[in-house]
């Protein structure tokens, strides 16, 4: 029987992964299932936003301190349920949140996994309808089965995930997400719901020419970032210019095009900020595990993104994302300016 099945959905893809691998007991297939769920249900609200008064604050800040959107609790409370009432998750970690949320209950308590997530990262960019994406990263439990989850579980060096990705809803909407077998895109196809495998092994351009950095900082900048700007906009033909600039304000869609195009993603620590804006956890580490996945690379403008131990939920960190001769590059400018 000829069975025209070429176009797999993430469901099919996840299951399929089963077959490959029969030791996998399906727990993180499952769990991928329940973020895409989660995810569909996030994009309706999200294309409809402008149509009903799900626009404005909330009236309420985040644990970041900022205005928090109708948009950011509806996405938190939808990754959150469909985590909490699937069978793999132990519980979570949120931006919306100010401390973990241990589900707590049988099935949950013998659950293997734990999940980080941005459930609306570039929410600020909701009103003026920009594409804004959900971020997500996956650890295997390392605190007892049968017991709650606990917050060592969340507080694991990021090359200690088993999977991570994101969701960006834009122009359409895709569900990227990397195990240690590679990075994997799908796009939802509105008339059957579903997440259609569309962008197979996807792997980062080891050369790109885009830059993307917030330009408004670069006097707060440190000397080494500095110069590699400026280089970047010297570029010519004859070393593999003209480069273009490209900053959207929203890191999934920044970071989502570099992966595809190739380029470098930065937001460096500045005078008034040190540690940058971006969260370690559920923003960095996820987006450093994809890139280097798909043969990028990720720093803090010393260290390995992966490599750093964490120390607290919602701890910042300067990030440097993108194509390897790209990182390698950059990686001079501040080695020459220590
Ligand atoms: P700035 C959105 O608020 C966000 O967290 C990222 O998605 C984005 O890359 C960054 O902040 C933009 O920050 O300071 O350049 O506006």
């Amino acid at each position: 029987m000829n069975i025209n099945r070429n176009i797999l959905t993430l469901d099919e893809f996840t299951i399929q992964q089963l077959r490959d691998f029969p030791a996998a007991t399906g727990e993180l297939s499952s769990l991928l299932r329940d973020l895409g769920l989660a995810s569909k249900r996030v994009n309706v609200e999200v294309n409809k936003a402008g149509l009903v008064d799900i626009l404005g604050d909330f009236g309420t800040t985040n644990v970041q301190g900022e205005e928090v959107k109708k948009l950011d609790v509806y996405a938190n409370n939808q990754f959150m349920g469909a985590l909490k009432h699937g069978i793999s998750c132990a519980g979570i970690g949120s931006e919306e949140l100010d401390d973990i949320v241990i589900f707590d209950d049988p099935v949950s308590n013998n659950s293997k996994y734990v999940c980080l997530f941005d459930p609306l990262d570039g929410s600020s960019n909701i009103d003026v309808n920009v594409s804004i994406g959900t971020i997500f990263s996956v650890y295997r439990r390392v605190s007892e089965l049968g017991k709650p989850c606990t917050k060592e579980d969340f507080l694991q060096p990021g090359n200690k995930q088993v999977a991570a990705g994101y969701v960006i809803y834009g122009s359409s909407t895709m569900f990227v997400y990397a195990t240690k077998r590679g990075v994997n895109g799908f796009t939802l196809d509105p008339q059957i719901g579903e997440f259609c495998l569309s962008h197979p092994d996807i792997k980062c351009p080891a050369k790109g020419k885009i830059y993307s950095v917030n330009h408004g900082n670069f006097f707060q900048y440190e000397q080494g970032v500095k110069e590699y700007i400026t280089a970047c906009q010297k570029k010519t033909k004859a070393d593999g210019g003209p480069y273009t600039q490209r900053y959207i304000g929203s890191m999934v869609s920044d970071v989502h095009r570099n992966l595809i195009k190739g380029g470098i993603f930065t937001y460096p620590g500045t005078t008034d900020k040190p540690k940058g804006k971006l969260r370690l956890l559920y923003e960095c580490n996820p987006f450093a595990f994809i890139i280097e996945k798909a043969g990028g690379k990720a720093t803090n403008g010393k260290q390995r993104i992966l490599d750093i131990q964490p120390t607290e939920l919602h701890q910042r960190t300067p990030f440097f994302i993108g194509s390897s001769s790209m990182m390698d590059e950059l990686e001079t400018y501040l080695a020459a300016n220590k």
